[in-house]
């Protein structure tokens, strides 16, 4: 059966491919699993029929019979992972660790103009946001080193990564690391990615009229 995905109708990011559906279309393309898209506006997901799918009312969702997802994390996990038992759980580990301990600084960082854009301290608190975030690229740089990937082949782990990781483009943190910057470029050169990001940014064209 094939699955259904759910994508912004008219994406806030401007066609960046950070949309969280991104990391759902990318995963999807890797394993060769063809989907469906159900475009919703900001509107529709905070409505019952979209809520029934993601009690937070957001994007992505995932549809596959009687099986509905929400989060990321949760829907990539379904694929896209080592079959020896080990390296699946550390693969399943680094997605976490992208999720819960490398996105949270930076989606802080994000969106901090958003949320205290009229607080007089929010000036001297972006630095400070900064810094924590560099604490962990720190770490994560040290850890990656000259590998290609996290662990072993590419999975799902460094999928999450290279996507919270391209949440940073336009600070100018990653590219104080090579190692991390090649590495997200590396995910960015798969065919997979591009045909994700591809898919993704002709819906923003089409709403966008461009
Ligand atoms: N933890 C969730 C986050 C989902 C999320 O933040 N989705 C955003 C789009 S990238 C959204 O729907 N924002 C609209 C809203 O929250 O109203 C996941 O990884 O799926």
């Amino acid at each position: 059966m094939t699955p259904t995905i759910t994508a912004f109708e008219a994406s806030p990011d401007q066609g960046q491919g950070l949309a969280r559906d991104m990391r759902v279309r990318w995963a999807l393309e890797e394993v060769g699993q063809p989907y469906e898209v159900r475009l919703v506006s900001f509107k529709a997901m905070k409505l019952s029929a979209h809520l029934a799918r993601h009690p937070y009312g957001q994007i992505p969702t995932y549809e596959e019979g009687d099986l509905v997802l929400f989060e990321s994390g949760s829907i990539i996990h379904a694929g896209l992972l080592p079959s020896e038992a080990n390296a699946r759980a550390r693969a399943i580990t680094w997605m976490f660790a992208a999720l819960n301990t490398v996105e949270p600084p930076i989606v802080e960082l994000e969106q901090a103009p958003f949320v205290e854009g009229d607080k007089p301290w929010l000036e001297e608190r972006i630095p400070m946001l900064k810094d924590r975030i560099r604490v962990r690229m720190d770490q994560l740089s040290n850890r990656l080193g000259d590998a290609e990937w996290l662990d072993g082949d590419f999975s799902a782990g460094d999928l999450m990564m290279v996507m919270v990781l391209r949440r940073l483009e336009g600070d100018g943190i990653v590219e104080d690391y090579p190692n991390l910057a090649a590495y997200v470029a590396r995910g960015q050169a798969r065919p997979a990615y591009r045909r994700a990001y591809d898919a993704q940014l002709a819906v923003f064209k089409a709403a966008s009229g461009g």
